[in-house]
């Protein structure tokens, strides 16, 4: 896409909303911007009716800014808290039904192939535990098992929080929440692992508390799911309204949780994506 298809056409530009001019002139699309340079141009989501204090939407915010090629990158979304921003971001994404996102990504990646066959379209799945772990396992591992060359995204706030509260597969067991109030009675679920043992060539768990690392997981996850294979990245993004803490507290807690020895950040890289990853970190 780059800056070409956004261009204003001429005599337009006075009736522009500033945001698009601003878009357009100042925004990510064909720059090497990482990070480090938030804060420097205008960012892909600026404004979104997440609650104050959201885990997903710091997590956004942070995996938007890492992606390394937004414009050639499409974003497929399920139904959840986070499906609330997707129509404020300035990328091309998809609104799958809840649970078909890694079936609605695998279709769209190939179609992509065929038609772009000299350019790299990345395509991104970022959905909610409940959709990634649950309702949607099945379309995940399938995808995961055919090695689409696709990245999932998990925002894990361990719990369904869109419908008020009810414990996900990636609750922690005894969690309580509004529609669980006698504490969920069985174990979080390893995604990871499983993604692991699924075939993924490269799979990661992070936090909107190191963004670096952050950042560093899912630029990986998407580079390698472009030469290799699937890849998957679960970033722990707790949600103060269904577990009532302090919004304020967001980042806090995720620390507190990993030095309690109840969150870890994860890495797996297949012989393959790791030879990958050194030739092309070597070299930049
Ligand atoms: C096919 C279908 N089943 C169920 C729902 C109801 N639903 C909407 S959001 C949601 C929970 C989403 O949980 P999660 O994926 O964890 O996202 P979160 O809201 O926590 O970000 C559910 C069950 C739906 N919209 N469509
Ligand atoms: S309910 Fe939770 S996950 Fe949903 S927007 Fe609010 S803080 Fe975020
Ligand atoms: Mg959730």
């Amino acid at each position: 896409m780059k800056t070409g298809m956004l261009k204003i056409s001429p005599g337009f530009e006075e009736i522009m909303p500033p945001e698009y001019r601003e878009l357009v002139d100042n925004g990510p699309y064909g720059k090497d911007y990482g990070i480090g340079d938030l804060g420097s141009y205008k960012e892909l989501l600026e404004e979104h009716p997440l609650c104050a204090g959201c885990g997903l939407a710091l997590s956004l915010r942070l995996t938007l800014a890492s992606l390394p090629m937004p414009e050639d990158t499409v974003i497929v979304g399920s139904t959840g808290c986070s499906a609330l921003a997707f129509p404020q971001v300035a990328l091309h994404n998809i609104h799958s039904l809840f649970g078909n996102q890694n079936a609605v990504a695998s279709g769209l990646k190939r179609a992509l192939k065929l038609r772009f066959p000299e350019k790299e379209k990345d395509v991104v799945v970022i959905a909610g535990d409940g959709a990634t772990a649950d309702i949607g396992l099945d379309m995940v591992m399938q995808s995961w098992l055919r090695r689409e060359k696709i990245t999932t995204i998990m925002l894990d706030n361990e719990a369904y929080a869109n419908t008020g509260g009810q414990e996900s597969g990636m609750s922690m067991q005894g969690a309580v929440l509004n529609m669980a109030p006698t504490g969920k009675k069985f174990p979080k679920l390893s995604l990871p692992e499983i993604a692991h043992t699924c075939g993924c060539a490269y799979v990661a768990a992070a936090s909107p508390a190191k963004p670096k690392q952050l950042a560093k997981v899912v630029r990986r996850a998407i580079l390698v799911a472009r030469e290799i294979g699937p890849t998957y990245v679960q970033l722990y993004s707790p949600c103060p309204t269904n577990y009532k803490f302090n919004p304020k507290e967001t980042v806090s807690l995720i620390k507190q949780r990993e030095k309690d020895g109840l969150y870890q950040s994860k890495e797996y890289i297949s012989q393959e994506a790791q030879a990958f990853l050194e030739s092309i970190e070597v070299k930049k």
